[in-house]
Order: C-alpha cells, then sequence, then structure tokens
C-alpha cells in the first residue's frame, strides 16, 4: 500500500517539476519520496539504522580513499578548500550555490509545501527534507507545524534571564543568553547523566533539536519586543506556521511580512558544514555538549561581523550612503563611496564569499522577491545599483576571490521595506533560521556515532621545519 503511494507521489513530484533539467539522477528521484508516515521521528526512526549501514560501508571499503593534499597555504588560510567533515543535510557549489539534500532553491520553492498554491515554501518542509532527504507531504508539513507549536511554551526563567541583562545589550547576546537558559531542560544531559546507551542518543538529541527549533523564534521574538517595543510580547498563535509565528510574535501579520518570514527561514537554514556557525554547532556537539550548548556555541560565531552579522553591517552601511550621498546617488558617487570604504581598511560588506565564486542564489531569490513584491522602493534600487558597482571594483582590488554578493546583500532592505528597520537585530533572524540546519546535523551526527572532532595543529617551527625537509 505505502509503495503505491510512493509511486503516485512521485509521479506527482515528477509532474510538478516536469520543466527541469533531466539532469536529475534516479537517485535524485529516489530521494524526494515521500512516505506517509506523518511523525518525523518514526519517518528518522525507518531510515537511520540504513543510513549507519551505508557510513560503515564508506569506513570500511573506502577508509584509505585520498580526498587531496594539505598544502601549507590551507593550514595558514582558514582551511580553504580541506575536505574535513561529514555533513548531510546540504551541499555548496561554488558555482551553482547550495542544494538542501541534492535540491537547489528554485527547486525547494516549486516542491516544497507552501502556505497557498504558488507560495513560498514553509521552513518546516525544509526541516523534514534537511533531516529525512525526502520531500513532505502538506499533511506531513501541517503535522511538523503542530508539533513545533505544541513544543514552543518557553519556561519563564528564560525571560528572566534575559531581562538581567541591559536592554541596550546586541541582540546576538541576548537570544544567546536566552538559548543557554533553555539548556536547563535539556533531555540529552539528562539521559546521559543517567547512562544512556550510546547506540540511543540520537533520541534525547532528537527531542532537544525539535524544541530547540519550536522555542528559538519565541526567545527572539522576546528580544525583539523587549528592545524596540516596550515589551509588549506577542504570544504565538496557535493555527500559524513557523515562519508566520514568527513575523507574528514580533509584531508583523502583513501576508507579505508572512511569505517574506517563510522564505528568509528557509535560504538561510544551513549552508554546508564548513562556515562558521555549522562548524562550531558540530564542533562543540562533537564533545557530546548537548545541542543547547552546541547551538549556543553555533550563534557566538555567526554574530561575527564576517559570517551573520554582515547582515547588520550591509543595512547599516547603505543607510550610510545615503545619509551621506542622498538616494539618488549616481554610480560614479557610489563607487568612490566603495573605494573609500575599502581605503580605510574595511570590507564591503554583503559581498564576497570563503566558497561561492558566483552570485549567491540566496541572493537572487530575494532579489526576485523584492522585483515582485517592492520594484520601486529606493533602498533595492541602491541595492540593485551596487550589483553593478562592487564587482568590478573588487575585482580591480586585485586579491578578491569572489566579488558577487553573498546572502546578505539583500536581506535587510526587504526587512526594511515592510518595518523591520532595526538592522542590529537582523543577525538574530538569521540565527533561529540557522537552527534548522545546525539541529538536523547534529540529530545525524549522534545517530551515526561521529566522533570527536579532533584535528591536529602545528607550530610556525614545525611548519618550517616540515618544508625545508620537503624541500
Ligand atoms: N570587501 C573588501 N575586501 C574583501 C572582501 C570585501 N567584500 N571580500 C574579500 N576581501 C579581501 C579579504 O579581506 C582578503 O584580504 P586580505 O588578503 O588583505 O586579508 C582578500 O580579499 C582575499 O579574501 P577572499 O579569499 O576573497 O575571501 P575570504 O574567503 O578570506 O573571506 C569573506 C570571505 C566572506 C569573509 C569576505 O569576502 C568578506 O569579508 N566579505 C564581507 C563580509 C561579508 O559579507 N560576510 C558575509 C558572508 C556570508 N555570511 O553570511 O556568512
Ligand atoms: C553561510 O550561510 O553560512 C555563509 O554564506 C557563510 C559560508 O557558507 O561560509
Amino acid at each position: 500500500m505505502s509503495f503505491f503511494r510512493g509511486l503516485s507521489n512521485l509521479s506527482k513530484l515528477r509532474s510538478r517539476i516536469g520543466q527541469q533539467s533531466c539532469s536529475n539522477t534516479s537517485a535524485r528521484w529516489i530521494q524526494m519520496q515521500s512516505s506517509s508516515n506523518l511523525d518525523l521521528r518514526s519517518e528518522l526512526q525507518e531510515i537511520i539504522p540504513e543510513q549507519q549501514e551505508r557510513l560503515k560501508k564508506i569506513k570500511k571499503e573506502y577508509g584509505n580513499v585520498q580526498l587531496g593534499n594539505i598544502n601549507v597555504d590551507m593550514v595558514l588560510g582558514g582551511m580553504r578548500g580541506m575536505t574535513g567533515l561529514l555533513w548531510e543535510p546540504s551541499l555548496l557549489d561554488p558555482e551553482e550555490g547550495i542544494r538542501f539534500r541534492g535540491l537547489s532553491i528554485p527547486e525547494c520553492q516549486k516542491l516544497l509545501p507552501a502556505s497557498s498554491p504558488g507560495g513560498e515554501p514553509l521552513p518546516e518542509g525544509l526541516l523534514w527534507l534537511l533531516l529525512t532527504g525526502k520531500v513532505p507531504s502538506k499533511e506531513q508539513v501541517d503535522s511538523l507545524s503542530k508539533e513545533l507549536r505544541t513544543r514552543a511554551s518557553v519556561p519563564d526563567h528564560v525571560y528572566k534571564t534575559i531581562d538581567a541583562l541591559p536592554v541596550t545589550a546586541h541582540p546576538m547576546t541576548q537570544f544567546c543568553t536566552g538559548v543557554m537558559a533553555l539548556q536547563v531542560q535539556s533531555e540529552f544531559q539528562k539521559a546521559y547523566e543517567k547512562g544512556i546507551h550510546k547506540s540511543k542518543f540520537w533520541e534525547p538529541a532528537y527531542e532537544d533539536c525539535l524544541s530547540l527549533i519550536a522555542q528559538v523564534p519565541v526567545v527572539a521574538a522576546y528580544v525583539y519586543r523587549r528592545m524596540y517595543k516596550n515589551g509588549q510580547k506577542i504570544e504565538p498563535h496557535d493555527s500559524l506556521d513557523y515562519g508566520a509565528n514568527f513575523a507574528h510574535m514580533l509584531g508583523f501579520d502583513s501576508p507579505q511580512m508572512l511569505e517574506l518570514m517563510r522564505l528568509y527561514v528557509t535560504i538561510h537554514s544551513d549552508h554546508e558544514g564548513g562556515n562558521v556557525s555549522a562548524h562550531t554547532g558540530h564542533l562543540v556537539g562533537s564533545a557530546l555538549s548537548d545541542p543547547y550548548l552546541s547551538f549556543a556555541a553555533a550563534l557566538n560565531g555567526l554574530a561575527g561581523p564576517l559570517h551573520g552579522l554582515a547582515n547588520q553591517e550591509v543595512l547599516l552601511w547603505i543607510k550610510s550612503v545615503v545619509d551621506e550621498c542622498g538616494e539618488n546617488i549616481s554610480t560614479e558617487q557610489l563607487k568612490d563611496y566603495v573605494w573609500k570604504t575599502l581605503n580605510s581598511g574595511k570590507v564591503v560588506p554583503g559581498f564576497g564569499h570563503g566558497v561561492l565564486r558566483k552570485t549567491d542564489p540566496r541572493y537572487t531569490c530575494q532579489r526576485e522577491f523584492a522585483l515582485k513584491h517592492l520594484p520601486n522602493d529606493p533602498l533595492f534600487q541602491l541595492v540593485s545599483k551596487l550589483y553593478e558597482v562592487v564587482p568590478p571594483v573588487l575585482t580591480e582590488l586585485g586579491k578578491v576571490k569572489n566579488p558577487w554578493p553573498n546572502v546578505d546583500a539583500h536581506s535587510g532592505v526587504l526587512l526594511n521595506y515592510y518595518g523591520l528597520t532595526e538592522a542590529r537585530y537582523y543577525t538574530v533572524l538569521f540565527g533561529v533560521s540557522r537552527s534548522l540546519g545546525i539541529c538536523s546535523q547534529l540529530i545525524w551526527d549522534r545517530a551515526l556515532g561521529l566522533p570527536l572532532e579532533r584535528p591536529k595543529s602545528v607550530t610556525m617551527e614545525w611548519l618550517e621545519k616540515a618544508c625545508k625537509k620537503g624541500a
């Protein structure tokens, strides 16, 4: 019976993306079959044993296969290009950008269930995909939405802990403090203290991750209302989906803002495993620190200006351009402003990337959203002008490997347009979204029994000796 349902889902999926390139392999089609399980945990329970076997086989049969050479530049250059991590939910191609379990952003927009036909993907659907590798049905997504709502209640001490901080503390500091305060409810920590067998680690990790994903929007919205809306908290809605509920708790209820938030959370959810926040979450989790501790650590990485905080920096920088030169700035003036930024030893926020070598597809899909909903917004037009001006200037600098815009170059102007104007808050939105990807991998880390992460470090003296010997 479920086999036939699988086949019929498969043919529906095929017809839904019938226009797309036929580079899809049969493996991709298999990956996209959904099952009839309405419960995500039961779905995972079914998949885990076969994935454990798969990993065992890779280790046994290919353990000695070389994946590349490590050179001195890599050791001194932030480990760029070193393949060193297993990360299941997504994979980043330098030219194409991110694929979530094999699906590009436009494919996710077509295939994942939306709140209304043709709408933006529901982040719960993406979470299902990240965790299981399967495109969920609308019923599965609705069931997951409901489960997240039932897990969303935040203990009172969390608010009190945040309230102990000055209201002027950076929103990421307040958010991260709230996540640390949530940690006292960790099922993983309790189970470990009681002596749980390692084959069962993934079960309390799953409970923690689902609760964490459910609760971070509530904590994040509390921080926003505390800082910018006189502490007037808005309770979660009892029937809205994840993205819409988050926008609602922040105080935004227009249908377009709800759609933007669904898209925002979806595209910011994951970016393979090597970025600072994902890698940090995975590293800390590898010590069997529970998912709250691991995710809080990840957030501290996201709070850096070369990573997630860049979304704040972009809007502040764009506003400084407008303050100094006005909204109708000429191309020449804009070019001068970019050079002024560079000559004062700063980076142009929102441009460049550690892996991507083309325009970030997360930028492109936000641009499409803007073209559809706010084509005449002056700040959107300025962002479009920057797309013409910045890449040639960065290329002229001669050292920038990727002069194209990344995800952060666009997000701020969309939020600003709908009234979420407080740029210092933007990285918190990124953080809420990132819980989906990091938690998905944390569950798989425990299910696959991945080991403590511990790379080798060396001193300059060691390097000099090794290089002389090599030469
Ligand atoms: N503006 C000015 N200089 C830049 C930029 C930029 N946007 N991007 C790279 N460079 C410089 C970089 O600082 C380095 O200079 P130096 O050798 O003097 O240290 C040189 O170009 C080579 O860097 P790359 O190898 O191209 O980039 P890398 O992989 O080291 O860094 C970023 C990647 C993303 C940190 C870098 O492009 C950057 O600082 N961009 C601006 C900040 C930003 O938008 N971050 C958000 C990234 C996305 N996210 O959300 O995390
Ligand atoms: C991310 O989304 O994590 C950023 O684009 C940074 C990265 O991938 O290195």
